[in-house]
């Protein structure tokens, strides 16, 4: 019902009309073997999550709220690498999808105008050292109005609704995100990370800014080089120190 132009992605659809969470739906049906490309597409969230326990509005009929069980054969420390190829894969379906050029924000963040649009959630299904499944949550902000978000979102959000001065056809947008993602998710499994990681750098407004990244134990300020071939943000403060962040929020000063 989704009329969906990918081969992998989307050959399980469970389509939810109200969930807590698609991510903890897709964990479940990961646990039960469900098959790479299996998705979970719900028109509302009541317990929409982000990281590390924050919550993600997920009001009905106006966004995509959706996850995706993959199961490539990559080391644990390579997950954030799938994080960077569904933002790229977001921003290029978004910009074939509806002409709106969006900016990516390590790790996670896709911004208009410096207002989040889009967040990303990738989470592990992994027994010791080993990858069963990733999960890739993608929450996208479609139809929504100013007024509908909360009053603590309204200076941080925004929608392709708000942005576009019209609604979207949220089907269509999604089928260009899963399309987009498919082919760069099998050209990643064959060919590595390169491609996924100039892209990325392309559409990444952080990279050579003074920024300061929040971590969960400090926080450090400094120059954004890049990042690694595993998708970790180098940093160097005032002294020369490239620090790897491996996960913080990022506030961009310059
Ligand atoms: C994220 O977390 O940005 C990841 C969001 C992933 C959501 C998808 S929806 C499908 C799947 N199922 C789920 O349950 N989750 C995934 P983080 O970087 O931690 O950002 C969370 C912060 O973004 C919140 O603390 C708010 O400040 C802000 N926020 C919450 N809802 C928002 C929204 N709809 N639009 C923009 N910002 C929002």
């Amino acid at each position: 019902q989704l009329g969906l132009n990918t081969k992998f992605f989307g050959r399980e659809i469970y389509y939810e009309e109200s969930v807590d969470s698609t991510q903890k739906i897709a964990h479940r049906l990961a646990y039960e073997g469900a098959v790479e490309g299996t998705i979970v597409v719900s028109e509302e969230q009541r317990m929409g999550r982000g990281r590390l326990g924050r919550a993600w509005f997920s009001p009905i009929y106006t966004g995509i709220w959706v996850s995706i069980i993959l199961k490539p054969e990559i080391a644990p420390q390579q997950a954030p690498q799938l994080t960077l190829l569904a933002a790229v894969s977001v921003v290029r379906g978004i910009q074939k999808a509806t002409g709106i050029r969006c900016d990516i924000k390590w790790p996670n963040d896709i911004l208009i105008n410096g207002k989040k649009v889009v967040g990303i959630l990738t989470e592990l299904v992994a027994e010791s050292d080993r990858i069963n499944a990733v999960i890739v949550g993608i929450g996208m902000n479609v139809n929504q109005e100013r007024e509908h978000f909360p009053e603590d979102l309204q200076a941080i959000a925004t929608s392709l609704a708000i942005e576009g001065g019209h609604k979207w056809n949220r089907a269509a947008i999604l089928q260009a995100v899963l399309k987009e993602m498919e082919d760069l998710y099998f050209d990643y499994l064959k060919n590595g990370f390169q491609v996924v990681k100039l892209l990325w750098e392309s559409y990444a407004v952080s990279i050579g800014k003074q920024i300061k990244a929040r971590t969960l134990t400090n926080s450090i300020t400094g120059k954004a080089l890049g990042i690694t071939d595993e998708g970790v943000l180098l940093l160097e403060d005032e002294k020369g120190t490239v620090h790897r962040i491996y996960s913080a929020d990022i506030e961009i000063n310059e």
